[in-house]
């Protein structure tokens, strides 16, 4: 059985507000297991409060998979919180149903102009935003955008959906819903505005006059982990409650939001949840960014490529605890802590997180997309360094790593599939050179990742071009305990 407004997990704790009551007030864009985890347990929070004008609408921009799973439940999904042999469920009843946007984006673009609705909410990933890497300015020839420019009523891209959603609240006298960017990047929503209204110059520039008077694109930092949930996690869910729930989430204890406190209407009391209201989240993204994503992502590929299927697995050697430490070193150096956030109790609460050998996090998932992951989580920490004439002997062995994940091959000789917008390219760049330091030239053109300084830099280059002859030679393990030797050597 299903589960479903009448049939609900035995035991588990449920919606106590009537759902037949709840109103749409937000809309979410990229409704994946992060959002399920994280933004819909604040709104939930609201609903449970009593304050039903909350709903939550959520959209797919490509896949039909999670509404095939969640419509069928009404929207209904359990979370599943654990911590090491402990866990908590519990079911959530804010998402109300899912959208398909290149199914019907006409009833997307609807729910999004409604005038109860006064918040849309975005994970769409960092290659969502459309944005150049160099100019920061929305990629005009990017053939999802020209498409969409061309055909404004059947968008597939965000800035597209926001914008004919933004233009039919304007013609029908509404004000625009505020624009809540939650992807892992600094500055996001001053990213989210900027790839917004440079589709709105582009189509109607009183339109982007309008939205620039109106409209509110706050920053926010998310953070909490959510591995994706596998089909064992559904047989066990399944197997303990006697409900089947194919929309199920899992995730850690931890939860943080902090948002910039600038709306352009009503919003949820998501402080009723722990969200921090603030002036200034930039402090936090960055630390968060640099300190969790960057170790995160260095774990993943050097852990992964050592042969670890899973994040604890990685921290269970000594070595490559030790490894994140002195990489946590180097990126708290460039880092100034927010107002209420001691950084060294951040990193042990860290430590602690991706310990929890109950997530099962793997290191392939976080290895996705590193393309687009590295410039805010290693190479501007290297940046940053560098202009302080600081070394960066982890960070660098961080980034060979992800350059020798780009060969598809690991350690042992078996292929594996690179899950990465500009997978062809790095590839082929990988492929080119022979050894480590001309792999690590070739790769280091790609400006998309690298920028344009960066490259021109010998220090980088030589130093990224020696970790990744090590890794070649010597292997992942071997690499990563030769430098945690010499470090304690000094
Ligand atoms: C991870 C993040 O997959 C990844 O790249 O680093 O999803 C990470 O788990 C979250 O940002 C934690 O808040």
């Amino acid at each position: 059985m299903r589960i479903s407004d009448t049939y609900l997990p035995k035991g588990l704790k449920s919606p106590a507000y009537d759902r037949r009551l709840v109103r749409t007030g937000q809309v979410h864009l990229g409704v994946g297991a992060f959002h399920r985890a994280h933004q819909a347990i604040y709104t939930e929070a609201c609903l449970a409060a009593g304050d039903l004008r909350w709903g939550i609408v959520g959209a797919s921009l490509r896949s039909p998979q999670v509404a095939e799973q969640l419509n069928s439940q009404n929207g209904l999904y359990s979370c599943l919180v654990r911590d090491g042999a402990e866990s908590q469920a519990s079911v959530i009843g804010a998402i109300q149903k899912i959208l398909v946007a290149p199914q019907n984006p006409a009833a997307l673009i609807e729910a999004m102009a409604d005038k109860n609705v006064h918040v849309v909410t975005l994970t769409i990933t960092e290659k969502g935003y459309h944005l150049d890497p160099a100019t920061g300015a929305l990629q005009m020839q990017d053939p999802a955008i020209v498409a969409d420019l061309a055909r404004p009523n059947a968008p597939t891209t965000a800035p597209g959906l926001l914008i004919a959603a933004l233009a039919a609240r304007r013609a029908r006298g509404l004000t625009p819903f505020t624009a809540l960017s939650c992807d892992n990047l600094p500055d996001n929503g001053g990213r989210l505005k900027q790839a917004v209204l440079d589709f709105a110059r582009a189509q109607d520039p009183a339109l982007a006059d309008w939205i620039e008077r109106h409209g509110a694109f706050p920053a926010s930092m998310v953070d909490r982990i959510v591995p994706a949930t596998t089909p064992d996690d559904l047989t066990q869910f399944e197997a303990k409650f006697g409900v089947q729930d194919l929309g199920l989430v899992k995730t850690e204890p931890f939860s943080q939001w902090v948002i910039e406190d600038h709306f352009a209407g009503e919003r949820p009391q998501w402080e009723l949840a722990g969200a921090q209201l603030t002036q200034d989240v930039a402090p936090w993204e960055m630390a968060k960014l640099r300190l969790l994503n960057g170790g995160h992502s260095a774990l993943a590929y050097l852990g992964g490529l050592a042969g670890y299927q899973t994040i604890d697995q990685v921290l269970a050697n000594p070595a490559f605890e030790r490894f994140v430490d002195l990489l946590q070193d180097e990126a708290q150096s460039t880092l100034t802590a927010p107002p209420g956030l001691n950084l060294a109790s951040y990193r042990t609460d860290l430590k602690r997180r991706f310990k929890n050998a109950a997530l099962m996090h793997k290191t392939y998932q976080i290895a996705m997309d590193g393309s687009q992951k590295l410039p805010q989580r290693l190479l501007a920490t290297i940046e940053k360094r560098m202009s302080r004439g600081q070394d960066f002997a982890c960070l660098a062995l961080a980034v060979a790593g992800w350059m020798r994940w780009q060969g598809a091959v690991d350690e042992k000789g078996q292929p594996y599939e690179v899950q990465d917008p500009l997978a062809a390219e790095t590839r082929a760049h990988y492929y080119k050179g022979q050894t480590g330091f001309e792999k690590a030239t070739s790769l280091c053109s790609l400006e998309a990742v690298f920028g344009p300084r960066l490259p021109k830099e010998p220090r980088f280059v030589d130093a990224v071009g020696a970790a990744l002859d090590a890794l070649l030679q010597q292997g992942a393990r071997a690499s990563v305990e030769a430098l945690v030797q010499k470090e304690a050597a000094l």
